[in-house]
């Protein structure tokens, strides 16, 4: 999968060579390119922003910039055919693991990493022009940036693109894949500090942990996140 971010802030991306991810650029199953927003600017200053149309605080993202750097990747020869421009954004639509798993079958995302009150919007509409746009939200909060957000994705989207993670099993039995929070887990010592570990767990009996581990994850999704659970579990609680 080939990332290109696009940003004020280089230095956030550095993040994407640890751990997990960083394996995977190693491997080459992901090629991530970090681009300067301030590269593709013309003036003397290397100006990103300006005042708003309208009034109001803060400062707005000048289109022209913009306009130069998605014009650089998306025409650049080594563009995939039909790539996925994404605009972090809390006025956006809610990320969720459905649509990490949807993004991981792309062949490029570009992520366009808004700072300030945000990116002057006809550069939205003019990517929406030349091929497929999403506006997407982490969630109910503010950050300072599309930075952080972007990076958040990635790890989510990253995770999924086969090969990253090197036991596919560990993918399936997560919180939010079967649409419920994760069941709680144990390791050795089976007694630490007066906690013990759930006895069905030490039982070897896989029928009766199956089951406790799925009561589990649905009295914690009953507890913290009740807009999870399906209409027919629900009703039971
Ligand atoms: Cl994607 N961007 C910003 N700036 N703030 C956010 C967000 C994104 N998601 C939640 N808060």
């Amino acid at each position: 999968m080939r990332l290109d971010l696009v940003t004020i802030f280089p230095a956030f991306f550095e993040a994407l060579d640890v751990s997990l991810l960083g394996k995977a650029r190693q491997k080459g199953l992901i090629d991530s390119r970090v681009h300067d927003l301030r590269d593709f600017t013309t003036d003397r200053h290397r100006t990103v922003d300006d005042t708003p149309y309208g009034g109001g605080a803060g400062m707005v993202m000048r289109p022209e910039p913009w306009g130069l750097a998605l014009d650089a990747i998306l025409d650049g020869d080594d563009s995939a055919s039909d790539p996925v421009v994404i605009f972090p954004s809390p006025a956006g639509e809610r990320f969720t693991q459905a649509i990490a798993r949807e993004l991981a079958q792309e062949q490029q995302l570009v992520f366009a990493c808004g700072r300030y009150e945000g990116i002057d919007h006809r550069v939205v509409e003019h990517a929406e022009g030349r091929g497929r746009v999403r506006l997407l939200s982490l969630g109910d909060y503010v950050l300072n940036g599309g930075e952080v957000a972007s990076l958040a994705m990635i790890e989510a989207i990253g995770r999924l693109v086969p090969g990253v993670v090197g036991n596919p099993e560990s993918l399936i039995e997560e919180s939010h894949e079967d649409g419920l929070l994760e069941y709680p887990s144990y390791t050795k010592p089976a007694e630490w500090r007066g906690h013990e570990v759930p006895p069905v767990l030490l039982s070897g009996n896989h029928g009766a942990i199956a089951a406790w581990r799925r009561e589990q994850q649905l009295e914690r999704t009953r507890r913290v996140r009740p807009d999870l659970l399906p209409p027919e579990e629900l009703a039971g609680a």
